[in-house]
């Protein structure tokens, strides 16, 4: 049989790209058809999302998909970053533009929500780690808003975008999972937590899980697309962090997960979720996976305290190239100084070099002196919290593990990557970069029946058809136990 084509939507939050799969018996082949910025805008003291030129760089990307395959796609697969959602009116259409997960409107509702309903409670509830940015603090911000008041349906990001290209709603699952608003041993809403916050369910279209058929290509939409149809939708793990969790070439069970990108995303695969106040205080969430499967993770602030920094140096004039940077942090003092690149605190964007520069005075450890070794300290830092993490996640979950994944567009960062391997004392395999693609590929190729079996079968695909490199752990491991043990004292109990 000839390879079929599907196309995949990922949107993340810097950039969204349209990749385009071919698969088969033995074949999995990308090609990348469209990349286009994710920009961002403030306006009203807000900061949005600008989601109609997200829409239309999905249009272009399915136009250029449609160059790519003569016109005919087997289906198509919507992924994005999770928690944010638009609101839509008694016609269906858009009220206002999504807000940005990094906009600080949560902060006056946060106490609030745990004086309602107390931290352990929501946790044994719904599995979700503490973020400021989780949908019910958005929720809860909004209520008594013009906007929410209007409001008769509810979307989450790729849904929308599922939405508009095809005229039918549905909330999936696995991105459903980080409203803080499923149970995760049900995987069905958490009914009391709502009525308890006051957030109305009705808003939410019915759950749909990956694999499911969520409509297909409106004709509006083949005619600006150039698309041959019908095309059918296919639910993915809408969740590009499931969808990258899907993506990671594993061949067994006993594997750890760091899907990074502007987040780290660490973490193991679980059948059950784990809701004990032991695992709540390490701030571990149980976001659920494609299959029936939890994603025990820690959400890390990943390369986004990179990014951060080089928009500052930027704006400054002075924009060092990141290659240049990653080879003279690879020579810098290792662990002169670490952050702790789980802190909450380094959410919101703005002067993040004189941030991390703060956090290490106020730890009494030496202050970066320039870029480079501002990039090392981010490098260090992001390397001990992913040890940090994928230990807690062994102690918690009672699962061991003896390799380590690094999937995403931090798998291209090979200090990254190798610190990593150092700081865990681990194996590391890095890549593919872009896993979220493939994973929401590969569920619709099962879909399509092209590839037969669950995430093992899919897996051993990746296996067979992927470039992966490898890491061993090299140095010191009681180097990174005395770093932790800096950074230890300052610790503060989350949540
Ligand atoms: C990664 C990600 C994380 C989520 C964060 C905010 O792209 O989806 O999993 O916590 O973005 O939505």
């Amino acid at each position: 049989h000839d390879p079929l084509p599907f196309a995949a939507v990922d949107l993340g939050a810097s950039s969204g790209r349209v990749i385009v799969g071919r698969v088969g018996p033995g074949t999995l082949g990308l090609t990348e058809v469209h990349r286009f910025p994710n920009t961002p805008v403030r306006t009203g003291g807000t900061l949005h999302w600008d989601i109609l030129a997200l829409y239309r760089g999905v249009l272009d990307g399915l136009r250029a998909a449609a160059r790519a395959t003569g016109g005919r796609l087997a289906s198509v697969g919507v992924d994005s970053w999770a928690v944010d959602y638009g609101l839509l009116d008694a016609d269906g259409a858009l009220i206002g533009n999504p807000v940005h997960y990094r906009d600080t409107r949560t902060e006056a509702v946060i106490a609030k929500v745990a004086e309602t309903l107390p931290p352990s409670g929501l946790y044994a509830a719904t599995g979700l780690q503490y973020l400021p940015f989780n949908t019910v603090y958005q929720l809860v911000a909004a209520q008594g808003t013009p906007a929410l008041a209007a409001a008769r349906g509810l979307l989450l990001i790729p849904d929308l975008i599922a939405y508009w290209l095809t005229g039918e709603t549905g909330t999936e699952l696995t991105n459903a999972s980080t409203t803080q608003l499923i149970d995760p041993r049900t995987r069905d809403w958490a009914r009391p937590v709502a009525d308890t916050l006051g957030i109305d369910l009705s808003l939410f279209p019915p759950l749909r899980r990956p694999g499911d058929p969520a409509g297909a290509l409106l004709p509006e939409v083949l005619t600006e697309t150039r698309l041959t149809g019908p095309v059918p939708v296919t639910a993915v793990g809408s969740h590009d962090t499931a969808s990258a969790v899907a993506g990671v070439p594993a061949r067994g069970e006993r594997f750890a997960y760091i899907a990074t990108g502007t987040w780290s995303l660490a973490g193991l695969e679980l059948d059950a979720p784990v809701l004990t106040e032991d695992s709540r205080r390490a701030n571990f969430t149980n976001e659920l996976g494609v299959d029936g499967t939890v994603r025990y993770l820690r959400n890390i602030m990943g390369l986004w305290l990179l990014q951060e920094c080089q928009r500052d140096w930027a704006a400054q004039g002075q924009a060092p190239d990141l290659g240049e940077l990653l080879r003279k942090a690879a020579v810098c003092t290792p662990l002169r100084s670490v952050v702790d690149a789980g802190d909450p605190a380094f959410i919101a964007p703005g002067r993040m070099p004189e941030r991390i520069a703060d956090a290490c005075r106020r730890t009494g450890q030496p202050v970066p002196r320039d870029a480079a070794e501002t990039t090392r300290c981010v490098l260090d830092s992001l390397a001990l919290a992913h040890r940090r993490a994928l230990a807690d996640a062994q102690r918690l979950s009672g699962r061991a593990v003896d390799t380590v994944h690094i999937v995403g567009g931090g798998a291209h960062n090979e200090l990254l990557c190798q610190l990593t391997a150092d700081a865990c004392g681990l194996p590391v395999v890095a890549g593919p970069a872009e896993a979220a693609a493939l994973g929401n590929i590969l569920v619709q190729a099962r879909t399509a029946g092209v590839i037969i079996g669950g995430l093992r079968e899919s897996r051993q695909l990746l296996c067979e058809t992927q470039g992966l490199r490898h890491h061993e752990p090299m140095g010191d491991v009681r180097a990174w136990e005395r770093a932790e043990a800096r950074l230890a004292k300052e610790e503060q109990p989350c949540g």
